[in-house]
């Protein structure tokens, strides 16, 4: 790490909303088909150490902290008000909280299977999460549904299962409503995350668009507390593109909360450190949220790698995902202030000047070079990204 250099001190980490997920520090190896690798590790430890590392901000599921039979008891309280001394001691907040709904086997069938004894359990789930993100001080609360969804074709309802799993969403809002009084505080943003594949044959609601037109469905009560957590790496895995995709949830005002990481095109969730396999695209997906003013949470959502030692997961893996986040997200800032891009921008804006919009021909003709600047400008943002806008070449010898 010492000779890697350029990295960032913790005061300066912490300037940015970068939060630290529980279950990614957390994270023993044990993917599809791995045993673990990793000696479990508490909260305390983990929010120490993203105190360390200069990471603000940390967010859990309920049964990352909680074992499921405990929740909503005595013990919850006492592990809840565990979190909160260990937060406070290290200077870290509370962001997200989120339901675990897909491991524990009561979510075989999803979160809104026939059962209404399963759906009920939902409900008092996704509202016990509720009541923790009051009690933490949250802001955000995700919704990533899991297993909702089926393996074998038409034993589902797909409209009577999307009616249910908006109760559960809808019970989340209306306990929210009535804590955030209780507790003069804001209501909670909920926040839906969409992944179109694992851990179920088919998903429901695959992609973030998915989930905007389910927003707009009419089965939620409160639309409007309602928006978006996208994970840069579930927009890919479908083969979209994760900057149109975060684009279009920017344009319905419901990019609320954002899950950073990287990977690969129509593969699994493989979770890999932001920048480590895109990092042009990851530089262009925050310009694109710069320009358009996102002020809501980075969440480190990924997966150290399997074999990486404890110690190799804070001292290697975290920072240096930070460090490549904030280096991308200034130079994004250097990208919107670039004076060529600009200027090849406000050109292609003004247009070639055809005197009769009506003539096609006159219309190409003046615009000839249109592309040739897309080009230049896809040109300069590598300049950028390698640093060759500084004015570096190779000195190829003879
Ligand atoms: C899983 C999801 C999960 C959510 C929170 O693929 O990314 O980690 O972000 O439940
Ligand atoms: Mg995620
Ligand atoms: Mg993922």
């Amino acid at each position: 790490m010492t000779a890697c250099g350029g990295g960032y001190s913790p005061q300066t980490r912490r300037k940015y909303f970068i939060s630290g997920p529980q279950w990614a520090a957390a994270y023993q190896g044990q993917a599809l088909f791995h045993a673990p690798t990793r000696p479990p590790i508490g909260f305390e430890e983990i929010i120490r150490k993203y105190a360390q590392i200069g990471i603000g901000y940390w967010c859990t599921h309920d049964t990352d902290v909680i074992p499921t039979e405990d929740l909503a008891t005595d013990r919850q309280a006492v592990i809840v008000s565990r979190i909160g001394r260990a937060l406070s001691e290290n200077g870290l907040q509370c962001s997200m909280v989120t339901t675990e709904t897909f491991h524990h086997a009561v979510w075989a069938g999803g979160p809104a299977a026939e059962a209404p004894e399963v759906r009920e359990y939902a409900k008092f789930r996704v509202r016990n999460t509720v009541e923790i993100g009051h009690e933490l001080g949250a802001r955000f609360a995700v919704y990533w549904p899991g297993s909702l969804g089926y393996y074998v074709q038409g034993a589902i309802d797909e409209l009577d299962t999307l009616r249910w799993y908006a109760d559960a969403l809808n019970a989340a809002c209306e306990r929210d409503i009535e804590c955030a009084r209780e507790r003069k505080r804001d209501t909670l943003k909920h926040c839906l995350e969409a992944k179109p594949f694992e851990p179920q044959a088919e998903i429901l609601l695959p992609t973030s668009d998915a989930m905007l037109a389910f927003i707009g469905s009419g089965l939620l009560k409160h639309p409007e507390m309602v928006g978006l957590n996208p994970e840069y790496l579930h927009e890919l895995m479908w083969g979209g593109a994760p900057r149109a995709a975060l684009g279009r949830a920017l344009l319905a005002g419901k990019l609320f909360h954002f899950d950073i990481n990287d990977g690969y095109r129509l593969k699994h969730d493989v979770d890999i450190g932001v920048g480590l396999v895109n990092p042009l695209d990851w530089l262009n997906v925050l310009v694109l949220l710069r320009s358009h003013g996102y002020n809501g949470p980075f969440n480190l959502d990924y997966k150290p790698p399997r074999t990486t030692s404890a110690a190799g997961v804070f001292d290697v893996s975290f920072p240096t995902a930070v460090d490549r986040f904030i280096t991308l997200w200034e130079m994004a800032g250097e990208v919107i202030s670039d004076p060529i891009i600009k200027e090849a921008t406000d050109a292609l804006k003004r247009g070639g000047g055809a005197p009769n919009p009506r003539d096609a021909e006159g219309v190409t003709a003046a615009n000839r070079e249109l592309l040739t600047l897309h080009e230049l400008i896809a040109h300069r943002l590598v300049q950028i990204l390698l640093g060759l806008h500084r004015g570096r070449t190779f000195s190829i010898p003879g």
